[in-house]
């Protein structure tokens, strides 16, 4: 058996933050490994079957990929369960949960080509967001988060999207959240959690900008003291 837990990460990747903010809302004594994105090692790709991050290495013989199996697992293992007591409740949060892999077009607002483009990708994200709105509207149980008043595996799996569509709308506003003031209040509420601040790197947003400053797209005119594109 492992000592600790470790997680194999990259540092900006929104599934490793949605398993480390369940690590610290569990309070979990953990390691985090960032290995390089372009130069994965050997023993790394051996553990990791599709060739991405997160694993967690829970022990000599186990490594768990995937987020959600993560999340799942964690929560299983280690009190306070962040899902809902009622299995109606846990079978609708985990149908939101599988839902989130559509949030990379959230992600991937930053790899707009040009203004067009943008405009294109905000209409997909207009889309998603009306669909969390309704979600969160028909919930009934009140706000701040997902199920109410308790955070949950749900707000975990969506943080890390919001977290990061919120350092975008910061350096180029968009002016698309605020149609929607379920999935605003419920993003406010989500980037004062300790948990999602503190489950990425020191001054993330900062790393967050200098990344997309690098990548040179389109986008990386908007990181401030950035040249204007063409
Ligand atoms: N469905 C996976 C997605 C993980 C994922 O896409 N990770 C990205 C980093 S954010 C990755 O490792 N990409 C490497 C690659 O595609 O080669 C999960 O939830 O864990």
């Amino acid at each position: 058996m492992a000592t600790k837990f470790k997680l194999c990460s990259f540092k900006t990747c929104p599934w490793v933050h949605r398993a480390a903010i369940v690590l610290q809302e569990k309070n979990i004594d953990y390691e985090i490994d960032y290995i390089d994105r372009d130069n994965r090692p050997a023993w790394f790709l051996a553990i990791s079957p599709h060739s991405k991050v997160p694993v967690l290495i829970v022990d000599d013989d186990t490594a768990l990929f995937e987020s959600n199996a993560i999340a799942e697992y964690l929560d299983e293992v280690t009190l306070p369960r962040l899902h809902p007591e009622d299995a109606l409740k846990r079978a609708y949060n985990r149908a939101w949960n599988d839902f989130v892999p559509v949030c990379s077009k959230i992600t991937h607002l930053t790899d707009a080509k040009n203004e067009e483009d943008l405009s294109k990708r905000c209409g997909e994200v207009r889309i998603i967001f009306g669909k969390l709105e309704k979600a969160l509207m028909q919930r009934g149980d009140g706000r701040p988060y997902f199920n109410g008043a308790e955070f949950s595996l749900t707000d975990a799996s969506y943080a890390p999207a919001l977290m990061r569509f919120t350092f975008f709308d910061r350096i180029h506003p968009l002016g698309l959240i605020e149609e929607f003031p379920f999935v605003t209040a419920w993003r406010d509420a989500l980037m004062l959690r300790p948990s999602v601040l503190s489950a990425v790197v020191p001054d993330f947003e900062k790393y967050w900008q200098e990344v997309l400053r690098e990548k040179g797209g389109w986008a990386s005119q908007f990181v401030p003291g950035a040249a204007a594109a063409e």
